[in-house]
């Protein structure tokens, strides 16, 4: 099916990661904000390639740029990792200052994290023992004016705050995938298709997503 993610306002960034050879992998938005590889290697994604961590040091990271200051938030991907026990896998962010999409491990309650303005946002046991060693996409939508912060586990809402006073402050911190800032909270696992978007999202457009189903909109 096509469609032309370069045309489309409200993607903030699009990776695919189906190429991580080499020194940088595509941003397929019009925002140009280019990965650098640093250790991630190439592995079978969900759709075609996708990025391998080793859980010590590997990660991507793309500098800061004025598409990734927004208002509203939704961060999508696909994961793959094994039971975890310790501590906390950061996904997608420009650390919990700004926005970032983590998941936790065992004894952090397995959850899905979202960090907003230096915030956490959270209910324990969101992410379910039974999405360990599978693909699973998660995501979390946010909208300031409506106060809404929803998380989705394969396209169902998993925790949801209908009132809460969150806001994304101006940051020039870059944008990390498998990592917070590089130092810690290491990605171990593949993940792949990784959308940041710069407006919230609906449930029945993340359970799209989260099926496989295209086109994005
Ligand atoms: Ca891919």
């Amino acid at each position: 099916m096509k469609y032309h993610l370069k045309t489309l306002p409200d993607i903030i960034a699009y990776y695919k990661l189906d190429a991580l050879t080499g020194a940088t992998t595509p941003d397929s938005s019009r925002n140009g904000n280019t990965l650098a590889i640093f250790g991630a290697s190439p592995a079978q994604g969900v759709i075609d390639g996708a990025g391998l961590f080793d859980g010590l040091n590997d990660y991507l990271t793309a500098p800061f740029s004025k598409s990734m200051e927004t208002t509203d938030i939704s961060i999508e991907c696909f994961i793959n990792i094994d039971l975890f026990e310790d501590s906390q896998y950061t996904l997608v962010g420009r650390s919990d200052a700004v926005w970032e999409l983590s998941v936790t491990g065992t004894t952090w309650n397995n959850k899905i994290d979202v960090r907003l303005g230096g915030v956490a946002h959270y209910a324990n046991n969101t992410f379910a023992l039974s999405n360990y060693g599978k693909d699973t996409h998660v995501a979390f939508t946010f909208n300031r004016q409506a106060k809404n912060l929803i998380h989705y586990v394969n396209g169902f809402q998993v925790y949801a705050n209908l009132n809460t006073p969150a806001t994304i402050p101006a940051s020039s911190k870059a944008l990390f995938i498998g990592v917070r800032d590089a130092p810690f909270f290491w990605l171990k696992g593949v993940l792949d298709h990784a959308i940041i978007w710069n407006r919230t999202l609906d449930q029945p457009t993340i359970q799209r997503h989260a099926e496989r189903r295209w086109p994005l909109k």
